[in-house]
């Protein structure tokens, strides 16, 4: 096969859930030495957001958004070491997780997958993680940036529940906090009061480190 017939082989196999020939394409596509971020961003990606558009035209339900979820995230544990393998030394903490009532982790773990690789240590707390929760593992692990990932609108409001929880237990100015997902904006994130919102997960890295460095460094009054 061509780079651009696995390209293309891909995204029909995400799309359609075939985890196991998604897997064996990855593989195929890596013996050739293509760019993991091109499959990523050319095939898997893409794919996903087909995905979406069926399941709101009413082509595609629940199971075959499940099974395409599965696909590409059997091809993600496949891309990890080779996109966050890149030996630079830890700049900064990141805490992570899914809001509570969302379920939705693709997103956040290609975000962490990018921020390891630059350099991140990146701490998840995985999914449908409540207030109280993102409230104690800030207290555990003391992070520089706390990001919150929401992909439904009706879960979106928890950012905001999220930053009042953190307000009530005085943590509010000892971390940085940045929101994302699907369905967020940067002027959501400014409503919920937030510092930082990114629209990928490369943007998330540029952004995260701006902000670190505006915190480590602050202009002087
Ligand atoms: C796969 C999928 C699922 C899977 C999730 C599997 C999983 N393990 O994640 C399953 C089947 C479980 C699912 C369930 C549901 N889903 Co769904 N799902 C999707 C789908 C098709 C893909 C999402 C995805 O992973 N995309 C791929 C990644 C890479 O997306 P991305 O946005 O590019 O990610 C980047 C940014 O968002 C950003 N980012 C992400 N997190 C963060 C965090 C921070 C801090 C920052 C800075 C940036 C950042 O960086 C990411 C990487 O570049 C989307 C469609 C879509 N277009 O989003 C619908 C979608 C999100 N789902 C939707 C719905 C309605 C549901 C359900 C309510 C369906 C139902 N009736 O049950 C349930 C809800 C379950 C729940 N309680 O959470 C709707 C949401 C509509 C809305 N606006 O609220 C969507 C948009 C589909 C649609 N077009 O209608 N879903």
């Amino acid at each position: 096969m061509t780079p651009d017939e696995i390209l293309r082989a891909l995204y029909d196999e995400t799309l359609v859930g075939n985890g196991p020939r998604v897997l064996e394409l990855t593989h195929e596509a890596l013996g050739m030495e293509m760019e993991p971020q091109s499959l990523l961003f050319d095939a898997l990606i893409p794919s996903l957001e087909e995905v979406g558009a069926r399941f709101e035209r009413g082509d595609f339900f629940v199971p075959e958004m499940l099974i395409a979820g599965k696909a590409m995230a059997g091809a993600m544990e496949v891309l990890r070491p080779l996109l966050a393998d890149t030996g630079v030394e830890t700049i900064g903490k990141f805490l992570m997780g899914t809001v509570k009532g969302d379920v939705h982790d693709i997103g956040k773990n290609l975000v962490n997958i990018m921020l390891e690789g630059a350099g991140f240590e990146v701490i998840d707390l995985g999914v449908q993680v409540a207030p109280e929760k993102f409230v104690s593992a800030i207290e555990e692990h003391q992070p520089d940036i706390v990001g919150m990932s929401a992909f439904l609108t009706t879960t979106m409001p928890m950012f905001k529940a999220n930053i009042n929880a953190l307000e009530k237990a005085g943590l509010r100015n000892d971390v940085i906090v940045m929101v994302g997902g699907a369905p967020v904006t940067q002027e959501y994130a400014d409503a919920v009061g937030a510092d930082g919102y990114a629209a990928d997960a490369s943007a998330t890295v540029k952004r995260a480190k701006d902000l670190l460095h505006q915190r480590r460094s602050p202009v002087p009054a």
